[in-house]
């Protein structure tokens, strides 16, 4: 599996060989005529058409949106590449964003707009017109609204670059119930930035390339990848920076690590505490820097005084010894040492804390606005710009009633009510409680198959009055879907404008490079034209999404002409740094970064709250299940794609080769995986690469909807493993909390188990 994973890394990151597969496959074999879209420029088609020209754009084949260069010719996309006009980029893409060709000629995706007319979820839907599909919307959503108040209508949603017009959407009809995925993969992350700086983790970053020694926490960059940190990392490492790497599995980025720690899952608060502990006893921390701009430094230190890293070492069974040697040696690079905050921060019910404590090194270090230190994010209006329009901008008045989820208010007063708690949504729907919800609208987000418990999500969702997907593929959640409305793919569509904060602000355009394939639409038409049916239209000024990039341009000083050339625009031709001496603005209510949290405190929660040890594995048989991804697949959604599926066609369970003898499991056997929430089958991966209480499974099989027949029953899902339980500080799920069960089945008989046999 390793060094199937390493071929990966090299043949995909390091040179864009797979570009050879893109040519072998272009799809012209597959499609000879496309269907003319009557929102189309017919112009610029002939131009496409007749010569090789080139579109900048941005990948989405997750949501990092990498920006790319698209060669087009005869209305077929040959090429993608990255844009190596930008800054580090160069021409690299990832294994996910050579796929997007796949993608465009895949001729299992959504192609029109589909109502459904079997029972939920047997997949039998009809085709019909958008004129059709938009009107039965409206038509239930404008029932509904009347019936069960506008607040019974739920949307949620990847964040986007149309995010601003679904939130338009959704508070013009009057409904407080938007949500992004932003918990499920970050919140306490966010949390924990806005407790200690006044910024969300999405204002701040991070400067791998000039840092002397990076230390990741689980932070598996070289196969949960985002293209430019993937190249800037490499970078460090070639200019001789030192990589430390924890994580309780060897993940390809462990096999770059210097040094690598194989940490008990689920530990790395203790481990930092007994970090913190040794900077501040040996007083290796960045005292002047701490003097300016820290407040609570006492606090966090009498805090951390019993948490010595003899202490740590019992928890997270790494050595005393090593822990001092890290504490001295980052301190040596300090303020150059970077103490990555990660970014997948849905772990553990305490995540908050682990994700403070990992600020807190790096604030200890003074590194903020040091090269190879975390910084603030500089908008156009750094230098005296406007940035982009969003339609938020509109006076609309905010909905009166209470969110679903309870975010922002008694409940989860900490989480950001700018995303909201998605995982709330099957507690609201089975309980209404605070009040009964009736319609889901789900655009770019699979709900079932990326929150926690999905066989309860599934049992909540069959409840509601109406269900519509905005999506690409036949998803876990089109699959339940009343109605299916389908996007344009990435490479098929222009999108909103994408405001690139920075060192350097910049703006980047999703430019369309090709016709769409099938009969469907950009998402801010759709929205667009479903307000309109819902007597909402004139908050949607704009005829086309290219009008609407017109006017979000309005006053920035640019236009989409600009764009053209390089395929992103600068607002300042140089990077730019705050004084580190007297000129951060930090937005906490004292100006200062807070150990000790107003934030926090005024919530009534602890800046400090004791560590409690993890509860221990619960038997013979029972792991401590962890997710994570492979560089090969994006979370949910390209287990479908004909490329990816056949390089990595479903997951395996990671166990440890003592463990696995214990109960009678080799390499490759067939085990049955449990837990209260669910179960499925699938092999084992058997090896020492693996903490010992730890199972890892990819995140994103065991797909049940058969019209995506390359993904269908392939793996396991952990989505039905593992269980709703929520950090009710930093807002985002546990995704890691979930024991699980695993055991060998045996076969007595083809397709059938022993454990089927003795039932
Ligand atoms: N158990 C477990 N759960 C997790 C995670 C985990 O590791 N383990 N990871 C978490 C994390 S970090 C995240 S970010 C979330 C991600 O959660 P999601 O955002 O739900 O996952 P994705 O796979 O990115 O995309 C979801 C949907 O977007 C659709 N889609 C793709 N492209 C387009 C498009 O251009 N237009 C439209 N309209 N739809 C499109 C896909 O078909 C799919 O249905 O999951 C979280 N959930
Ligand atoms: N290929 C690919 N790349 C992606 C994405 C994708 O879907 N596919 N999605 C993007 C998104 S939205 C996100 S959020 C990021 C996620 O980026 P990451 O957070 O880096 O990715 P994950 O795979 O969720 O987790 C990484 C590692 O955490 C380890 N881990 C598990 N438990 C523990 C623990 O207790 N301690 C430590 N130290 N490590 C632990 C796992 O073994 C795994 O190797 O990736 C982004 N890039
Ligand atoms: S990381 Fe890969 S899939 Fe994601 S946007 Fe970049 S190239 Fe595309
Ligand atoms: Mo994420």
């Amino acid at each position: 599996m390793l060094q199937f994973l390493l071929v990966y890394i090299l043949q995909y990151i390091l040179q864009p060989a797979c570009n050879i597969r893109q040519y072998s496959n272009s799809g012209a074999e597959e499609f000879t005529h496309y269907q003319a879209k009557n929102h189309y420029n017919i112009q610029k088609r002939i131009t496409v058409f007749m010569e090789e020209t080139s579109v900048y754009s941005l990948c989405f084949m997750c949501s990092i949106r990498c920006p790319i260069r698209v060669l087009v010719k005869n209305g077929q996309v040959k090429w993608i590449e990255g844009n190596d006009n930008v800054d580090g980029l160069g021409k690299s893409l990832c294994p996910r964003g050579a796929a997007g060709i796949s993608l465009l000629n895949d001729t299992q995706r959504v192609q029109t707009p589909l109502i459904r007319e079997g029972e939920r979820g047997s997949g039998k839907w009809r085709k019909v017109s958008w004129d059709e599909a938009l009107h039965y919307v409206a038509e239930k959503l404008n029932a509904i609204r009347n019936s069960d108040g506008p607040e019974s209508i739920v949307f949620g949603e990847r964040t986007n670059l149309g995010t601003h017009v679904s939130k338009t959407f959704m508070k013009a009809l009057g409904s407080p119930n938007h949500f992004t995925h932003d918990a499920l993969c970050k919140g306490s992350a966010n949390t924990a930035f806005r407790s200690m700086f006044g910024y969300t983790d999405a204002q701040m970053g991070a400067d791998i390339k000039n840092a002397k020694h990076i230390i990741l926490y689980g932070r598996n960059l070289l196969e949960a990848i985002e293209v430019k940190p993937v190249r800037a990392l490499l970078s460090a490492i070639e200019s001789g920076a030192k990589l430390t790497y924890i994580d309780p599995r060897v993940s390809v980025t462990a096999t770059k690590a210097h040094d690598y720690w194989m940490i008990r899952p689920g530990t790395d608060l203790a481990l930092n505490y007994a970090l913190i502990h040794v900077s501040l006893e040996e007083g290796l921390y960045d005292r002047d820097f701490a003097d300016k701009w820290i407040t609570g430094l006492e606090d966090l230190r009498k805090f951390t005084a019993s948490y010595t890293p003899e202490w740590a070492a019992k928890e997270t069974g790494i050595a005393a010894e090593r822990i001092k040697s890290l504490a001295r040696e980052a301190a040596k690079c300090k303020p150059n040492v970077l103490f990555h905050h990660g970014y997948r921060a849905a772990h553990h019910k305490n995540e908050i804390y682990l994700r403070r404590s990992l600020l807190m090194l790096n604030a200890l270090m003074g590194n903020l606005e040091a090269p190879g230190g975390l910084f603030f994010k500089k908008g156009p209006g750094e230098v005296g710009k406007n940035g982009i329009r969003k339609l938020t901008e509109q006076s609309i008045p905010k909905p009166t009633a209470s969110r679903f989820d309870k975010c922002g208010e008694a409940a989860y007063p900490l989480a950001d009510p700018a995303h909201g708690l998605p995982q709330m949504l099957p507690h609201a729907i089975l309980n209404a409680d605070p009040y009964p919800i009736k319609a889901l609208i789900a655009n770019r987000i699979d709900p079932i198959a990326s929150m926690p418990d999905a066989n309860t999500t599934r049992k909540a969702l069959e409840k509601l009055d109406l269900i519509v997907s905005i999506d690409i593929n036949f998803s876990e959640i089109a699959g339940m879907s009343d109605v299916i409305l389908p996007e344009s793919i990435y490479l098929e569509r222009t999108d909103c404008v994408q405001a690139a904060n920075g060192m350097k602000p910049l703006l980047f355009l999703r430019q369309q490079a090709v016709p769409p394939r099938y009969d469907t639409m950009e998402a801010p038409m759709i929205l667009k034209k479903l307000a309109e049916r819902m007597g909402i239209g004139e908050f949607f000024p704009y005829n086309s999404v290219e009008e609407l990039v017109d006017w979000q341009l309005e006053g920035s000083g640019f236009t989409r002409t600009d764009f053209a050339e390089k395929g992103f625009v600068s607002f300042s031709k140089n990077p730019i740094r705050w004084d580190r001496e007297s000129g951060l603005k930090i937005k906490t209510p004292s100006g200062k970064i807070e150990f000790k949290s107003s934030l926090i405190e005024d919530a009534g929660f602890s800046s400090f709250p004791e560590y409690e040890p993890l509860p221990e594995v619960p038997g013979k048989n029972a792991f401590r299940l962890i997710t994570g991804r492979v560089a090969t697949h994006t979370h949910v959604s390209t287990q479908n794609n004909a490329y990816l599926s056949e390089i990595f066609p479903e997951n395996v369970v990671w166990i440890h080769k003592d463990r696995a003898a214990a109960l009678d499991i080799s390499d490759g056997d067939r085990v049955r995986i449990f837990s209260d929430q669910g179960e499925g089958e699938l092999n084992a991966y058997v090896s020492d690469l693996i903490h010992r209480e730890a199972a890892f499974m990819v995140h994103g099989f065991g797909h049940r909807v058969v019209r995506a027949s390359r993904s269908y029953n392939r793996g396991v899902s952990d989505a039905d493993l593992i269980k709703n339980v929520t950090d009710p500080v930093g807002g985002s799920p546990g995704l890691h909390e979930t024991f699980v069960k695993i055991e060998k089945v045996r076969r007595t008989s083809k397709g059938m188990s022993f454990l089927d046999a003795h039932r």
